[in-house]
């Protein structure tokens, strides 16, 4: 039987920033993540104020703004507490633990005291996860391990998945869960985020596959969809994002009602 966001909230090993995440996705009745892609801090600010309500993550890459400054990230924290959703620097460390460590905390970013979500991948070896996990487990922060990519002709497959998978449930004190195609851990408490979501199929040109909420949600049980052009590219980004939420949200109910 498929429990709830709601339940798998207050399950006892549930990693606390999970439970947090959880508990907003079942207030707010979304399971939307919405990807920040841009460019200009006044952009990435009016995102956070226009769609904070509609989602559960806000999830940035801050290395891609031209104008960053530490103003930037207090605010987008002030907005994340008013409209009670996670911020998500997707920072994707990849390196060993000593110099993980320093990119997390340090540098002009200063990652680690802004960001409730971070995410690394796998390939070096747990060094990567105790060198982020000296840093952000004592701010009561989490990280997200990368299983799977969206785009096409990654290397990430099978049995690397695999050892991610237990690599992640190893190391459950600091990670909550998986950046993957669909759900790949029987562990309750683990939260899957899914990029690579637009409402058809296809793809960018550059690589990018997407899927539908409905696919991500419904049929290959994720637990959330990231959302980037498939809002940013709209004219009307407030309707296109009340759309992946409420696609994202059905696919939800209809997975727990069990229809499929
Ligand atoms: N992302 C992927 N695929 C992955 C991991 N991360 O697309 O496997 C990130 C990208 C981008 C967002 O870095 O920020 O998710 C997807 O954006 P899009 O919806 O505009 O394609």
């Amino acid at each position: 039987k498929m429990l709830s966001y709601g339940a798998r909230a207050g399950l006892p090993d549930t990693h606390s920033l999970a439970s947090q995440l959880l508990k907003i996705m079942e207030e707010k009745k979304t399971n939307l993540c919405v990807s920040a892609d841009v460019t200009s801090s006044v952009e990435l600010l009016e995102i956070a104020v226009m769609l904070g309500p509609l989602i559960c993550v806000l999830k940035t890459h801050v290395d891609i703004l031209e104008d960053f400054t530490s103003d930037v990230v207090s605010k987008l924290k002030e907005l994340a507490i008013k409209h009670n959703f996670l911020i998500f620097e997707d920072r994707k460390f990849a390196d060993i633990g000593n110099t993980v460590k320093h990119q997390y905390k340090g540098g002009l970013y200063q990652i680690s005291s802004w960001a409730h979500i971070i995410n690394a991948q796998a390939l070096p070896g747990p060094g990567v996860l105790q060198g982020l996990c000296a840093v952000g487990r004592p701010l009561g922060h989490g990280c997200l391990l990368i299983a799977q990519m969206s785009s096409q002709g990654s290397l990430a497959t099978e049995d690397y998945t695999q050892a991610v998978v237990k690599m992640a449930e190893d190391y459950s004190d600091f990670v909550f869960g998986l950046i993957s195609g669909s759900k790949i851990s029987e562990k309750p408490g683990f939260v899957h985020m899914t990029p690579g979501v637009q409402m058809q199929t296809g793809g960018d040109g550059l690589g990018q596959q997407y899927s539908t909420p409905e696919d991500v949600i419904c049929c290959k049980g994720s637990d959330i969809i990231i959302v980037g052009r498939g809002i940013l590219a709209s004219p009307d980004r407030l309707k296109a994002a009340e759309e992946y939420r409420k696609a994202g949200w059905e696919a939800y109910l209809k997975r727990l009602a069990g229809q499929r």
